[in-house]
């Protein structure tokens, strides 16, 4: 029974260990980079047309950021797609444009995440519904 009452704790340790490390490293993802990320084209997207994405890049001061690395994510919002991937980098007047091709029409979300040289980081979501 000592033995039962034992293991009953190691778990509970466990998962409460388990909690923190998720925790420290949900604090430690924060970007602390101030950016304005904003999605240029496609607006309106169509699965015929679209083939390519544009997002311009600002900072705290509304300049434009042409040094940052962007990472995009395309998900639709229900289970079982994969994802659409893209980056960019070298930014024209903060435009980066990269080629990005829908797979379905429907509900998206375009996660955008634009980072620094010196690594922070800031990231945008856009919803998007796909036509045909
Ligand atoms: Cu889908």
């Amino acid at each position: 029974m000592l033995n039962m009452r034992f293991y009953r704790r190691l778990i509970l340790l466990f998962l409460l260990l388990l909690g923190v490390v998720a925790g420290c490293r949900q604090s430690s993802e924060q970007g602390t980079a101030v950016l304005t990320i904003e999605l240029i084209a496609p607006l309106n997207p169509s699965l015929a047309n679209d083939r390519e994405m544009s997002l311009r890049v600002t900072d705290e001061a509304g300049q434009p950021v042409n040094d940052a690395i962007l990472d995009i994510k395309g998900d639709m919002t229900h289970a079982g797609m994969v994802p659409v991937l893209a980056n960019a980098r070298n930014g024209v007047g903060g435009v980066y444009t990269t080629p990005f091709v829908w797979t379905m029409t429907g509900d998206w979300i375009v996660t955008a995440r634009a980072t620094l040289p010196d690594g922070r980081w800031d990231e945008a979501e856009f919803r998007l519904r796909v036509g045909q």
